[in-house]
Formats: C-alpha cells, structure tokens, sequence
C-alpha cells in the first residue's frame, strides 16, 4: 500500500515537472514578433511636399535629390491628378504611362497618382531617375495653365 502511494507521488511528481520542462521549452523557442512587410520600399532620402491649390501647384518647380519623396497633397475642394508629362499619355518619366494606371501606380515607379485626389488627401513619389521632370495635373491641366509643375531631381 505504502509503495502504491509513492509510486503514483512519484508518477504526478514526473509528470508535473515533465509539464514545467514542455511549457519552458515552447516559450523559450517562440519567436519575437516581426513587423509586417511594409506595402511599399521605404524612401532612404528626404520628404518634401507640393501643395495642389486652386491657383495650381505650389512650389510649382522644385528640386530635390536622387531618392527623395515629393508628397501631393490637395488642398483644394475640387479633385486633382497629379502625372508625368505629356499629357495625355505621362510618358516623360521613366516607367511611367497612364496606361499602367489600375495595377501599378506608384509602387511601380508610375508617375501618376492614377486617380483624382480628394480635399485633404496626398500621394508620394519617389523620384530616383535624375533629371528635369514637368508634371502636370490630368484632370485639370487643359483648361488652366496653372496646373503644370517641374520637379528637378539632382
Ligand atoms: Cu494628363
């Protein structure tokens, strides 16, 4: 009788070390939580902002570095497109077309915020090809000379 008691002491004593031993070792493995992968490569270089207004881009010409993000932001209650020139195809920009509009946009190097931004909304690009780059805003470039813009990237 003696020996049964001690013998299932000892059997709920393994057990509940064995218990301890399995609990330490799945939280000594599990691994720290990552970020999750970020939508778009991150800009490495400098943010600097051009306002969309009734009275058109300002600064309407800019200059900025290899790598540097330019961030579109509307500030007016009509709806605004910043893209690449020439109208109406944005070509000028290497990579960019309006015909990459839908998928692309500018994750894929696509000068064209492919959509009219909202009051208050913005839209970033990242100019890494140098050069002297004129934009202009798709849906309101033809009929106001105010909405054409340079962006020059040294
Ligand atoms: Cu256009």
């Amino acid at each position: 009788m003696k020996i049964k008691i001690s013998l299932s002491l000892a059997l709920m004593a393994a057990f509940v070390v064995l218990l301890v031993f399995v609990a330490g070792c799945t939280s000594a493995y599990r691994q720290p939580a990552q970020p999750p992968p970020a939508a778009t490569a991150p800009s490495t270089g400098d943010v600097k902002m051009v306002e969309i207004a009734s009275t058109g881009f300002n600064p309407s010409s800019l200059t900025v570095n290899a790598g540097d993000t330019v961030v579109f932001v509307n500030r007016d209650a009509a709806l605004h497109r910043p893209a690449s020139a020439q109208h109406p195809t944005h070509l000028l920009y290497p990579g960019s077309g309006a015909d990459k509009c839908g998928t692309a946009g500018a994750a894929n190097g696509n000068f064209d915020s492919c959509k009219g931004l909202v009051e208050g909304e913005s839209w970033s690009f990242i100019f890494n090809q140098k050069g002297e780059w004129k934009y202009h805003d798709h849906l309101n470039c033809c009929t106001n000379p105010a909405f054409f813009g340079t962006v020059v990237v040294n």
